[in-house]
């Protein structure tokens, strides 16, 4: 019965994995590459500190790009890997653990392996172990032609938990042009911006006065030079000639884990309420950068990462509406509904938050127009499609439904 209400649910979701139909295939057959960064939070976008700009790089990528600024991470214990699992598959991870170690050998509708059957070649870069949330098994399942992991790269730049993310973007792109046969995806995952982010000076010229030698100035520093090493990333897809066919598409996993509110505050030069907070702790910033700079500007809706899957597809000419996606199109008609997995939820009107005992009335409810606080009363038909969402996901994954419900072909 359940998995009958969950193809229901897909059904009915259907019509909002498209977009507009005057862009439904109109990048056919471009290469994409997709930059999961990490810990990469939204408020450092078009943010200076002592006049210095901490992205300039982003910032001046946003002329022609698509800017996503209410785009939400959907992550849960399994941070890094549930932002791939979010991104590639547009289901939610579970409430405990990582689908990757937990459920890799289940099916997916994972964008490798739909791109793969449509020409793509296929690869994932990603400077650490490769088994490091049980990526090499996952990255099979999900239709990977090939994995670059740690042991592929040359340490020629050692930052961090591994090589700084500037060798790996050179490397990387190296990896593709002379290897990967267009039209390619290609999936990396920066690392130099992880926890605890100390940066040593001379990567860096970041000036963070007053935050100096503490865990924020720190993490702005590793910010600016991953913006930088994106910069060095763009000019090298441009000097190889790839920059003109290729989709680019820019994200953060998830938030920093720094929860003190005073430093926010010093540099935003206002008080972090606790809704601030809330959007800086689960907001994270899509850019998304077309080949011919179209569909540039700033987008307000409430987006998440589940929504990257379909919307790919629908630009690359693949039929979204037959995968079991809970994601929306970013740019869908209709009324848009982003689900954590906390159980909160918004439609850009509204904003429910869970409290911690699960009950709906001990939930918070915010008119996102106001930001007031409001009664928790009209909140109530986030919480139950929020809930039966996350129910259904749940299922999907740990069941192995996908295969069980797809039509015989
Ligand atoms: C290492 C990286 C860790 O491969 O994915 O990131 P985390 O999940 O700790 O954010």
């Amino acid at each position: 019965e359940e998995k009958q209400q969950a193809k229901q649910w897909f059904d009915n979701h259907a019509p909002m994995l498209k977009g507009p139909s005057s862009t439904f295939g109109k990048y056919k057959g471009s290469n994409v590459i997709v930059i999961q960064a990490e810990a990469f939070e939204n408020f450092v976008i078009n943010q200076t500190i002592n006049g210095q700009e901490i992205t300039p790089n982003l910032n001046a990528l946003l002329k022609d790009s698509m800017y996503m600024n209410r785009f939400f991470h959907q992550t849960g214990q399994g941070r890094t890997s549930d932002a791939d699992l979010a991104v590639q598959t547009s289901l939610h991870p579970l409430p405990t653990g990582s689908v990757f170690i937990r459920y890799p050998d289940h099916t997916y509708d994972a964008l490798p392996g739909v791109l793969k059957e449509n020409g793509y070649s296929t690869g994932a870069f990603h400077a650490y172990e490769g088994s490091f949330w049980n990526r090499y098994v996952m990255y099979e399942k999900f239709g990977y032609d090939y994995f670059m992991s740690k042991k592929d790269y040359q340490m020629d730049e050692p930052l961090g938990w591994s090589l700084g993310d500037r060798s790996f973007f050179k490397q990387s792109v190296e990896r593709i042009a002379a290897e990967q046969k267009q039209p390619f995806y290609s999936f990396m995952i920066g690392l130099t911006s992880h926890h605890p982010y100390t940066m040593p000076d001379t990567y860096t010229a970041l000036n963070v006065a007053p935050f100096d030698k503490t865990i924020f100035g720190e993490y702005l520093r590793s910010i600016h030079y991953v913006d930088a090493a994106v910069g060095s990333l763009i000019e090298d897809l441009k000097k190889r000639g790839l920059w003109d066919n290729t989709i680019l598409m820019f994200y953060g996993d998830h938030d920093n884990s720094i929860l003190e509110r005073e430093p926010l505050a010093q540099l935003l030069g206002h008080e972090i309420s606790d809704l601030d907070m809330l959007e800086m702790k689960n907001q994270v910033p899509l850019i998304v950068h077309l080949p011919d700079g179209a569909e540039a500007g700033v987008y307000n809706q409430v987006t998440g990462q589940m929504d990257i899957a379909p919307t790919l597809l629908h630009w690359l000419g693949i039929d979204p509406t037959s995968k079991f996606y809970m994601g929306s199109n970013l740019q869908a008609e209709g009324e848009r509904l982003v689900v954590l997995r906390t159980g909160a939820a918004t439609n850009g009107d509204l904003f429910f938050v869970p409290s911690a005992d699960g009950v709906f009335q001990n939930g918070k409810c915010y008119d996102y127009k106001t930001r007031e606080l409001i009664d928790v009363e009209p909140c109530k038909p986030l919480h139950d499609e929020a809930k039966l969402r996350l129910k259904l996901s749940d299922l999907v994954i740990t069941r192995n439904v996908i295969p069980q419900l797809r039509p015989a072909s």
